[in-house]
């Protein structure tokens, strides 16, 4: 029997995370191949209810999709030579599990946890785990909001954060991340 050809790599993977507590990933690229230096990745992870992004609530949160967002942010890494993968969930433990799985393959991430911001101590100890960069990034200024919001439990652990410039946040974070990796500075 002839040897099977290898399955083509998707430039696009996208795991269904509505049915089981799996993130969404979509990465621009997979892994670079044996011959080529490890991509230099930076790890976009999108919180609860990002998806609706577009939806509902423009007011606060305009009217752009997290595909557009990621879009933005795509663009503004290639500009530096960065290769982005982002990864959506509405699950806590997988968002937990991806910045475990980050370790040793991200120089940096960036994290917008949505509600999860306010309370979330294993996100919060995950990421104290990662050795590189975490921008934390919000559409909005939380605390310009109602009292819950005020409060991050990311921030501790964090570079720095980006919040209340809407989509344009997601370009900034881009540039704060190659800033940072540039001067080898992150913090923590
Ligand atoms: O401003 C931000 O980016 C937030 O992280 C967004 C979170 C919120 O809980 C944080 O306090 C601030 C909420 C994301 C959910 O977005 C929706 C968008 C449209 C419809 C429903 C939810």
């Amino acid at each position: 029997m002839a040897p099977q050809e290898p399955p083509a790599r998707p430039e696009l993977t996208v795991v269904d995370g509505a049915r089981e507590p799996g993130p969404e990933r979509a990465s621009r690229r997979t892994d670079a191949g044996p011959d080529s230096l490890p991509a230099a990745m930076v790890l976009f992870l999108s919180g609860p209810n990002l998806s609706l992004l577009g939806q509902r609530q423009p007011e606060i949160y305009g009217r752009d999709t997290l595909a557009d967002h990621i879009s933005t942010a795509t663009a503004a890494a290639t500009e530096h030579g960065l290769v982005l993968e982002h990864i959506q969930s509405d699950y806590e433990g997988a968002l937990v599990e991806a910045v475990h799985d980050a370790r040793g393959r991200a120089l940096a991430i960036v994290v917008n946890p949505g509600a999860l911001t306010h309370y979330s101590w294993s996100l919060h100890d995950a990421l104290a785990a990662f050795d590189g960069p975490v921008v934390e990034l919000h559409l909005s200024q939380p605390r310009r909001r109602e009292a819950w919001r005020h409060q991050s439990v990311v921030t501790p652990v964090a570079t720095g954060v980006i919040a209340g410039f809407g989509g344009e946040g997601y370009r900034l974070a881009v540039e704060a991340v190659a800033a940072l990796l540039r001067s080898g500075r992150h913090g923590h």
